[in-house]
């Protein structure tokens, strides 16, 4: 550590050096920061950054800003330039605030081969694409843990589908739309035993036989074009490394996509990390569009897979699961040109490609300098077939022959880079807690601007499109330590605003996020504000439950199963006395909320009920389940601040003995 920190002290402004001593003695376990001086913060704040982030009571902010929750298994979403929470969409995890994931109509989405799986570690939204630039129309979403990738519709900000993917671990590169939304690229991030000649059945495998039998999957995940489903197509398998994080070509890479891998030496333990590594990992190109046209003459191979697929019916608004049993997988030594791997340093973290979709960005964690790889000499090496070797037969491109240039003395841990409209990259430094603006023509550090602390992606508003908004800059960091009143042991999260519309990077803002932050996504609040639905039609709602007048409201019974039509309006829920329930019956209460007035919800909740509560939008019907544990009488009532008889909207279901 000594000596890299004085390397970089030559390269390092004093601000940035602190925090880099800091932020590395607190990675080491020591016993944290005490040197992040407000001077050093004051230096880099922008004289009016007040001004900058003020946007006034009643007006809206310029851009949504998607972030990732990380383990809260979430989205949320913000307002920027205001750094103001709008709003947290639940995708992989259950949301007892609006009953996702504990209703009737949402348990659904949460099934998975391994059954009801209420959690997961999110990290990477990425929008829906046309033509190259984000459109506004959906969000896709990782699942690291139980892999699966997530579709989230944008013009009502609801989780609207989820895939599982068989033959994957740690869903990790993931998920990558193309450039005109064809297929979401899902690549693994642990290899796993795959056999493709199998039944499907449970095989015995060893550690010791990662070499031969453990192998990693990108899967090809197909978007309907006009409603967005997914399918998955086809998967490739390729060699047993980790795959970390990918990125699309662009322009005249688009029909590359590129993913960094590590432990390519294929080891089942990674705990020597360094002593008897290679000094190279490889970044994998791989031509999604060949591997499209090969699945498509039938090259891809049918083999048993047992996976879930569970999507909200766009009628009645209910998930319904889908078990699918078998997948396509292509193999790259039955495809020639399908796969290319080009050495990067050590344990590569971030691939992102510039604007023009030319230069292929590797960040190296532990690298001193960030490589950056040229599109056309990539090309050119294949054709002049300059290769080194190979792995399973896929060609490994000569370094030299592919290498652009390197960015020399960027700072410390190099993570991720995003890129603005003057073609400028900026990169995240973990360690040296920082943000490193460079050229791309040159490859020169122009500037850089110290973070609190340690920031892990960064986003730049379009930043990973070819035309970047390129106005703002928004730093995700992992550690937090004194930037807000402190709040126990656990301190949020926290993203930082940062102005790149000039010169110097400003920082204009800190706003405490959701979560673990990874990756976010901006958008110009034009293309989703005007689209998105103020309502739900009561007279188009087909949901099998709904009660659509007051006077349809009924208890009905059928065996022990007790189903409760109920309607709520202001301000009242019918009907409000329920008799005939008897201890140890299932009893279902299907509300439907009569309301045709935007944003008046109504929620419901049942003393005792150890479920959620329910969260109605108007015109929508949702059902929340209730097996009363003991005789009595239980009072429930609405949740939601609806009315000035808010606090009038209430019952009571008496429960008899059996
Ligand atoms: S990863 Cu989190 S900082 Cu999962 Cu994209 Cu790099
Ligand atoms: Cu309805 Cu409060």
């Amino acid at each position: 550590m000594e000596t890299v920190i004085n390397k970089f002290r030559k390269v390092a402004p004093k601000a940035a050096l602190l925090v880099a001593v800091a932020a590395g003695a607190a990675l080491q376990g020591c016993s944290g920061i005490e040197g992040a001086d407000s001077a050093s913060t004051a230096t880099a704040v922008a004289g009016d950054a007040a001004s900058q982030v003020y946007v006034a009571p009643g007006k809206h902010d310029e851009l949504y800003t998607f972030m990732s929750g990380g383990f809260s298994g979430q989205v949320s979403v913000y307002g920027v330039p205001s750094g103001r929470q709008l709003k947290v969409i639940p995708v992989f995890s259950q949301n007892p605030e609006n009953g996702y994931g504990y209703n009737e109509e949402t348990k659904a989405m949460l099934n998975t081969s391994f059954g009801f799986v209420p959690w997961d570690d999110l990290h990477h939204p990425k929008l829906s694409r046309t033509d190259g630039m984000t459109d506004g129309r959906w969000l896709f979403v990782n699942a690291n843990n139980t892999p699966r990738v997530a579709r989230l519709d944008l013009k009502t900000f609801e989780t609207a589908e989820i895939l599982e993917i068989p033959n994957s671990a740690g869903n990790h590169c993931s998920p990558y739309p193309t450039n005109d939304n064809e297929y979401v690229l899902a690549g693994t991030r642990f290899s796993v035993p795959i056999n493709v000649e199998g039944d499907g059945k449970y095989e015995d495998v060893n550690f010791d036989e990662y070499k031969d039998k453990f192998r990693g999957s990108i899967s090809f995940i197909k978007v309907d074009k006009e409603h967005g489903d997914m399918e998955l197509d086809f998967q490739i398998l390729v060699p047993g490394f980790d795959y970390d994080l990918a990125n699309g070509g662009k322009g005249p890479s688009s029909d590359w996509v590129f993913f960094t891998t590590y432990n390519t030496e294929q080891a089942n333990t990674l705990k020597e990390i360094g002593a008897s590594q290679n000094d190279k990992d490889f970044l994998a190109a791989i031509n999604w569009k060949l591997a499209v046209k090969y699945a498509k003459e039938g090259k891809a191979k049918e083999m048993p897979a047992y996976y879930y697929h569970n999507k909200l019916d766009e009628k009645t608004h209910i998930a319904k699961s889908e078990v699918k049993k078998s997948v396509r997988i292509l193999r790259p030594e039955d495809c020639p040109g399908l796969m290319y791997l080009i050495p990067v340093p050590k344990s590569p973290h971030g691939i992102d490609v510039d604007p023009t979709g030319e230069y292929m960005v590797v960040s190296g964690k532990l690298a001193s300098v960030i490589p950056v790889h040229s599109f056309s000499k990539m090309l050119k090496t294949i054709e002049n077939k300059d290769f080194i070797g190979n792995v399973g037969g896929i060609p490994i491109l000569r370094y030299e022959s592919v290498l652009q240039g390197e960015v020399k003395e960027p700072g410390l841990g190099p993570l991720h880079t995003e890129f603005d409209d003057k073609g400028n990259a900026y990169s995240s430094m973990f360690v040296s807690s920082e943000i490193v603006k460079w050229t791309l023509k040159d490859l020169q550090v122009k500037d850089r601007i110290p973070v609190y602390y340690s920031v892990g992606h960064l986003v730049i508003p379009g930043g990973d499109t070819k035309k970047p908004y390129g106005k703002y800059l928004i730093a995700m960091n992992k550690i937090t330590k004194d930037r807000y009143l402190p709040t126990g042991p656990e301190l949020a999260q926290s993203a930082q605003l940062i102005d790149i519309s000039g010169d110097k990077m400003k920082l204009l803002l800190d706003f405490p996020t959701i979560g673990e932050p990874h990756y976010a996504q901006a958008i110009e609040a034009s293309k989703i504000a005007p689209n998105s639905v103020k309502m739900y039609s009561l007279e188009e709602n087909t949901h099998p439950q709904a009660t659509k007048k007051e006077s349809e409201a009924r208890v009905e019974r059928n065996g022990n199963e007790v189903h409760v039509y109920m309607t709520a309006i202001r301000s009242h829920l019918t009907p409000d006395n329920i008799e005939g329930i008897n201890e140890g019956d299932e009893v279902y209460f299907h509300v439907t909320n009569l309301e045709q007035d935007w944003d008046v919800p109504h929620g419901f909740a049942v003393m005792g009920n150890n479920n959620a509560e329910l969260l109605i939008m108007p015109g929508a019907t949702q059902t929340l389940k209730w097996v009363p544990q003991r005789p009595g009488i239980f009072p429930m009532y609405c949740t939601d601040f609806c009315s000035a008889l808010h606090q009038e909207m209430q019952g009571y279901i008496k429960v008899s003995p059996k």
